[in-house]
Formats: C-alpha cells, sequence, structure tokens
C-alpha cells in the first residue's frame, strides 16, 4: 500500500476526517495552485513579489553576502521563480557569485524553471536538485560553502505550530553557523482580507480543494462524486489560522478499492489544509530553542505579508 493510500484510508477514518494538503499537488493540482496565485482575492504573491522587487537592496543587505565571496542561494520548493528572479537579477548585475540551487520535488517545475532562466540571465549558474528538502540540504551540508536559504510563500503555513518548529530544528541541523534564512509568511489580518483568499470568486480554490477527491478517484480507484462535496474555508483572526474544508452535501458512502467504505453523514466535513498566519510573536515561538536568531523583518506596503531574515 502506497503512503497516500495510508494516509486517505487513515484520515478518513478518523473523526473529523482529515486529508494532508501536500496531497493537493498533482499535476491539475499544480496548474490549479499557479492560477489561484493570479486570483485578484490572492494578495500573498503579490505582497512578497512587491518586497523582492521594491526592497531587494535591503534583503541583499541583510543577507550579509558580498560580491566578492562565493555563495549557494538555495530554494525550498522553487516553483516558477517569479519573485525570485527579482533578487537574481540584481545579485548578477552586480556581479555577486553564487549557485542558485532550486529544490523541488517536481522535476518538471525545475526543468521549466531552469530553461526559463537560461532564457533571461544567461550568467546566472543554476544547480537543480529534485528531491526532499532535507536530503538535498543534507548532501550540501559538507562543502563548508556560505549559504543562503529561501523559504517563500508562506509555504511554513501549512505546519502546525509544533511542526513548524521542528522544521526550523531539522533545517537548523543542515546548516552552518552564519548561514541565512529568508522566510516568507502572510501575516495575521483582517478576515475581510483573508477568507476571500481561499474562496476566490472564480471558484479556482474550491476547484483545487476537490481536485484532492479527484486525485484519490483516479489514483486509488475511488468512486468519490464531488458533486456531493462542497468547498469551506475558515479564519480566525484570534487565532490567525486559515482552514479549509470539504463538506459533504448529503449522507452518502464511498468506496476506495481495497481500502473499504467511508460513510459520510450530510454536512460532516474533511479536513484538508492549515494556512497558518504569522505575527512577530509567532516567529518567536517557533523558533524557540533552536539555533535561529531574528535579524530583520520586511513587509510589503499593506503590512501583509513578511520576509524575516534569521541567522543560523
Ligand atoms: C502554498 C501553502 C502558501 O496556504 O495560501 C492556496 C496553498 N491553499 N489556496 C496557502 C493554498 C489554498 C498556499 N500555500
Amino acid at each position: 500500500m502506497s503512503q497516500f493510500e495510508k494516509d486517505v484510508k487513515d484520515g478518513l477514518s478518523r473523526s473529523p476526517k482529515y486529508l494532508s494538503s501536500k496531497y493537493f499537488y498533482d499535476k491539475k493540482g499544480d496548474e490549479l495552485f499557479v492560477q489561484i496565485m493570479n486570483m485578484p482575492e490572492y494578495y500573498l504573491t503579490r505582497a512578497e513579489f512587491e518586497i523582492f522587487k521594491e526592497q531587494t537592496t535591503e534583503i541583499i543587505e541583510s543577507l550579509g553576502v558580498r560580491p566578492d565571496s562565493y555563495f549557494e542561494l538555495v530554494e525550498l520548493g522553487a516553483g516558477d521563480g517569479t519573485k525570485t528572479k527579482e533578487l537574481l537579477k540584481v545579485l548578477v548585475n552586480q556581479g555577486f557569485k553564487f549557485d542558485y540551487v532550486p529544490v523541488d520535488i517536481s522535476s518538471n517545475a525545475l526543468n521549466q524553471l531552469q530553461s526559463s532562466l537560461k532564457e533571461e540571465m544567461e550568467e546566472l549558474s543554476v544547480k537543480i536538485r529534485k528531491g526532499d528538502y532535507f536530503e538535498v540540504l543534507e548532501s550540501l551540508k559538507f562543502t563548508n560553502t556560505p549559504k543562503v536559504i529561501l523559504f517563500l510563500g508562506s509555504n511554513i503555513g501549512n505546519l502546525e505550530d509544533e511542526q513548524a518548529h521542528q522544521f526550523m530544528n531539522e533545517l537548523a541541523a543542515v546548516l552552518n553557523s552564519g548561514d541565512k534564512l529568508l522566510l516568507g509568511v502572510d501575516l495575521i489580518k483582517a478576515e475581510e482580507v483573508v477568507l476571500p483568499a481561499y474562496n476566490d470568486k472564480a471558484g479556482i480554490t474550491k476547484a483545487f480543494n476537490l481536485n484532492l477527491l479527484s486525485r484519490i478517484n483516479n489514483e486509488l480507484d475511488a468512486n468519490f462524486d464531488i458533486e456531493n462535496f462542497t468547498h469551506q474555508p475558515e479564519y480566525s483572526e484570534t487565532t490567525g489560522i486559515a482552514k479549509s474544508f470539504l463538506v459533504s452535501t448529503k449522507a452518502q458512502s464511498v468506496k476506495i478499492n481495497g481500502s473499504g467504505t467511508f460513510e459520510f453523514k450530510a454536512g460532516e466535513k474533511i479536513h484538508t489544509e492549515i494556512s497558518r498566519k504569522y505575527s512577530d510573536e509567532i516567529i518567536v515561538k517557533i523558533t524557540k530553542n533552536t539555533k535561529f536568531r531574528l535579524q530583520e523583518k520586511l513587509q510589503d506596503s499593506k503590512g501583509y505579508f513578511a520576509d524575516y531574515i534569521l541567522v543560523r
């Protein structure tokens, strides 16, 4: 039984039911996420892009990199690199000596990024690495080259605080003293701004959430009737946590070949995602007792998003 199948079976046997957001990203899910980033309601990407475009000098300064000493710029989960390219262009133009090392589990995404970079920045040294973040970092650990790690887009927000704390510890373990982390996070703000970002009018986020059920149908030979489920986002400004659910619109049973039958009550929810929003306090909490020290916070003009710079 695949890990995916085990996790689905386990998650749907629980009460309340649960499916992990890490399974959103099949081919269709990747495409839908790109569309989400272009939705008018999804402010996160534009806000972080603004920081990279308008505060490039500040970023470079607080990363403490110098044009004359070689470093590795490692990006975890690189995507299409739109934000990073703003930083790369300036570094290349100012003659910095570095390798750009995008890390991703999708070789498709990496190859696309590599060819677009070749076209846009011929002089840039790109070393794509396919695989698990920590396995790749482990393999880079012994080179003694100073590192800057980029972890952007509030990707850390899919983790519970305890998991995020553990992530910081694992990251610290594969870095050397003096290495830097540029951590992009969405900030706690009013429900009127956050909720629409997870419930766009065009229905892309809904399709993104429901696609998880299609993926289970396709890959695990299940018979979810997508029509009988709906998308429900929730957000609490007090906790700063957005959650997404799939809601069964009627009593129904769903069969997964080899894993059994799962019963849904009318209105029963499957929890599929958390998208944590941050504050200075929560950043302090998840880095407490790790080897990271907070150095800088850069924000967009609306104060929606922050890029924190931490030193290992
Ligand atoms: C990729 C985790 C940052 O939580 O905002 C977008 C994923 N989910 N819309 C987020 C997502 C629904 C996104 N992250």
